[in-house]
């Protein structure tokens, strides 16, 4: 724990930490022990940094175990499940992927076809520049270098759908921001035949029914494929460039570099990748008429109009140009984003039509979210949108606890409670 700590910070950290141990299941972490029983894809890698400052052995461990769920090809699966776990505990369990009949997965754990943001290396960067044992995480780094080199191998081989630089995601949740109101267009858009499946969840008013109906309708198309390459480069039907998606796959090529200097590796060809990348998401995703970035539905090649949260992920960018970096600012601290009465951001432009300040990542401002643009604030020298992002998002936390999301405008806590990433990021910010 960080010596300098007030008493009032002490107690947070210690109520953090102890969310942590609940959520640890020996090998990693779950992100909530009712509602996410297995483990995931992003929130680990939220989830090990803040275990890098709580138990940094964990750490390592929780990001080694994600990465047994890695596919042959590179994929990294967005859930890895647990066997132990009751079948019916999370919906969709393991047999709506059939991982276990795809020649590349994995033979001893059971995960599912899609990845989630590339936030790994980052994390594993972040591990390091906080380790006491620097030998040891030379050493750790050097076990997890090939498996991120696959892992981003796979995002520019099979995702890079239409060879700009930029990665598509195939499905919402690959996102992380399964409801958002960015995918609304793209999922009106698909034809749905009935399924046998329902959402079988009480805690969460969204994503509805019919929500479930289309996720489960891409999964389905993506598993009779047998998540064939081709299939998502010609035929899927969602399709889509998200600016948080690459924002994230751009810092973590960033990270590559470094840590192929600190193994041993070639960090060039990582540093010319992002030099594509950071290229690209400017060419394709930056839109000068709004100010923002918005997302690009690769189906029919326009930008898609909601904006959201998502819009700031490119501060994750170092290289960023400083009027775009004004402009993001600009729109960040305007009534659409920050007039929240001293809370953090909100998921969605407030005066968008499709804002719902209780719609789960329709409106409701969420912590890793805000983390990310506390950490791009700060990598591009902007103290005062730094300290308003760690003050107000630590406010959310000192009066409604370790919620999953909160109300943008009155701070009330929503989802599950004791969520592992928002315990998570708060020992990290606290650090
Ligand atoms: C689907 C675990 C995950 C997060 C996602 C969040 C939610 C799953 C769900 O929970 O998604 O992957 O069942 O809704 O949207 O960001 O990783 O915490």
């Amino acid at each position: 724990m960080n010596s300098r700590l007030t008493g009032d910070e002490t107690v947070l950290w210690q109520a953090a930490a102890r969310v942590l141990d609940a959520n640890w299941t020996g090998g990693a972490t779950v992100p909530s022990p009712g509602l996410y029983p297995h483990q995931w894809s992003w929130d680990s890698a939220f989830v090990s940094m803040g275990l890098a400052r709580h138990r940094h052995d964990r750490a390592e461990d929780e990001l080694l175990s994600l990465f047994r769920g890695q596919w042959a090809d590179g994929l990294l699966p967005h859930i890895v499940f647990n066997s132990r776990v009751a079948r019916h505990a999370y919906f969709p369990g393991p047999e709506l992927w059939d991982s276990d009949r795809q020649p590349g997965a994995p033979r001893d754990v059971r995960t599912s076809g899609l990845t989630q943001p590339p936030l790994h290396a980052l994390a594993a960067l972040r591990l390091h520049a906080c380790a006491a044992d620097l030998e040891r995480s030379r050493a750790f780094l050097a076990r997890l270098y090939p498996m991120l080199v696959a892992q981003h191998r796979y995002l520019a081989r099979v995702r890079d759908l239409e060879s700009t630089g930029l990665v598509a995601i195939c499905h919402p949740w690959e996102s992380g921001l399964d409801n958002s109101p960015a995918w609304d267009r793209p999922l009106g858009a698909l034809q749905l035949p009935p399924t046998g499946y329902a959402p079988r969840r009480t805690p969460h008013t969204l994503p509805t029914g019919e929500d479930y109906d289309r996720y489960v309708r891409l999964v389905t198309l993506l598993r009779e494929s047998g998540y064939h390459p081709g299939h998502l480069r010609e035929t899927h039907p969602f399709a889509v460039e998200d600016p948080l998606v690459n924002a994230t796959y751009l810092a973590s090529t960033h990270a590559l570099a470094e840590i192929a200097r600190i193994v041993g590796g070639d960090p060039v060809p990582h540093r010319e990748h992002a030099d594509r990348v950071h290229r690209a998401l400017l060419d394709r995703l930056w839109d000068r008429d709004t100010g923002c970035f918005r997302a690009r539905d690769l189906r029919d090649g326009r930008l898609l109009p909601v904006v959201t949260v998502a819009s700031f992920g490119p501060l994750l960018d170092p290289e960023l140009p400083a009027p775009v970096v004004r402009d993001l600012t600009d729109l960040l601290l305007s009534a659409r984003f920050a007039g929240a009465a001293g809370y953090p951001v909100p998921t969605c432009d407030i005066q968008a039509p499709a804002f719902d300040r209780g719609g789960y990542w329709r409106g409701p401002t969420w912590i890793n979210t805000n983390w990310i643009l506390w950490y791009g604030a700060l990598a591009h020298g902007l103290p005062v949108v730094a300290d308003l992002l760690y003050g107000s998002t630590l406010r959310l936390v000192r009066q409604s606890g370790f919620r999953e999301y909160f109300d943008p405008f009155d701070g009330t806590g929503r989802g599950s409670h004791d969520y592992s990433w928002s315990a998570a990021l708060v020992l990290d910010l606290l650090a």
